[in-house]
């Protein structure tokens, strides 16, 4: 996890090294053989790994070469936007909750039941609305925000069998050790949800669901899928806490270096393989309920309606909310449904 000092270490650090390192980008961009590399705590099986190797890769193909690295292996999960602020990496899957440590506004993005499915977030990401977003991140940081991918619908996943534990509203959760992934936004919404939750990377969580260091973990049912959760896990409360969403954050140093034309086509990989991880994490999302099930995973609704009204009167008020600029919220609820 990042820390404050690392968080103002990278930004001043950017600010100050920025113009040197532009140049030094520009030189390579000039060259040949230009290399993006890529970090995330996502596996190589991952629909939005997938979507970059398949469909990014081959489209900048022409001038540069994706090196992705996944599982964490090349950036612990939380440092890849310092890691591309300091020049070390030129693109990462991140999330609202990521940038929210820098700029705590992005916690909007984060907010449970905000966001309503996936045609939502797009038209969220490519509306105005999210301009200043975009150019806080890029001036500041020195991180592009290309395009918006589909995680999915989060969901509350337990090592308990419902005869144990039945999770029908927020005061269920109650004393259960949730694993949340570490950051302010992430733990915010754990403890939202009426649960206890517990910071911990990703690539920890099988062992630490398997071992009973954590009660449960929410994620979309791929990622439970992928990972193999319902191998540790003995049910889904089906609780759409959170339409999850990652960006494809791109180095703005390696993006200046760029000429026009390859800057177009980055951008149109980007898009395309958005698009593209978008359709087949949704038709996994509609489709692999009934293989959990046969893995011995009870999988339910619990009441929606009782997690969404909890969920929110903890955001009315709270800091997170403080940071958000006036009108945004309004403005995404208009783009909903
Ligand atoms: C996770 O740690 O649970 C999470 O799903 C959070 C997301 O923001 C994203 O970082 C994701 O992990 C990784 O890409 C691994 O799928």
């Amino acid at each position: 996890m990042i820390t404050k000092l690392t968080r103002r270490a990278a930004l001043a650090s950017f600010a100050a090294f920025g113009l040197a390192a532009n140049v030094a980008t520009m030189s390579i961009a000039a060259g040949h053989g230009m290399t993006f590399t890529m970090a995330t705590a996502g596996s190589e099986t991952d629909a939005r790994s997938v979507a970059l190797a398949d469909v990014f890769a081959p489209m900048v193909a022409g001038f540069a070469e994706y090196k992705p690295g996944y599982n964490g292996t090349l950036f612990a999960q939380g440092t890849e936007l310092d890691a591309i602020a300091r020049g070390n990496l030129t693109m990462s899957i991140t999330s609202a909750q990521e940038l929210a440590q820098f700029f705590p506004e992005f916690s909007i993005f984060a907010t449970g039941y905000v966001h309503q499915d996936a045609a939502h977030q797009v038209r969220v990401f490519n509306d105005a609305l999210m301009d200043p977003f975009k150019k806080k991140v890029e001036d500041e940081l020195g991180v592009k925000l290309l395009s918006v991918m589909y995680l999915g619908r989060r969901h509350v996943n337990l090592r308990f069998p419902r005869s144990e534990k039945n999770i029908m509203t927020p005061a269920d959760l109650a004393g259960v050790n949730l694993r949340m992934p570490g950051t302010d936004a992430w733990q915010f919404l754990g403890k939202a949800l009426g649960a206890s939750p517990t910071p911990l990377a990703f690539t920890e969580v099988y062992t630490a669901l398997s071992t009973g260091a954590v009660d449960g973990q929410d994620n979309p049912l791929p990622t439970v899928v992928d990972k193999k959760f319902y191998e540790v896990t003995k049910q889904i409360a089906l609780t759409s806490h959170l339409v999850d969403l990652n960006y494809i954050a791109f180095s703005k140093e390696t993006w200046d270096g760029l000429t026009p034309e390859q800057q177009l086509t980055v951008q149109r990989a980007a898009d395309a393989s958005a698009s593209y991880g978008r359709l087949k994490q949704l038709d996994m999302e509609n489709n692999l309920a009934d293989f959990i099930r046969s893995q011995g995973v009870e999988i339910y609704t619990p009441d929606l309606a009782a997690f969404r009204n909890h969920v929110q009167a903890q955001y009315v008020g709270s800091d997170a909310a403080a940071s958000w600029p006036d009108g945004v919220l309004d403005r995404i609820n208009a783009l909903g449904n």
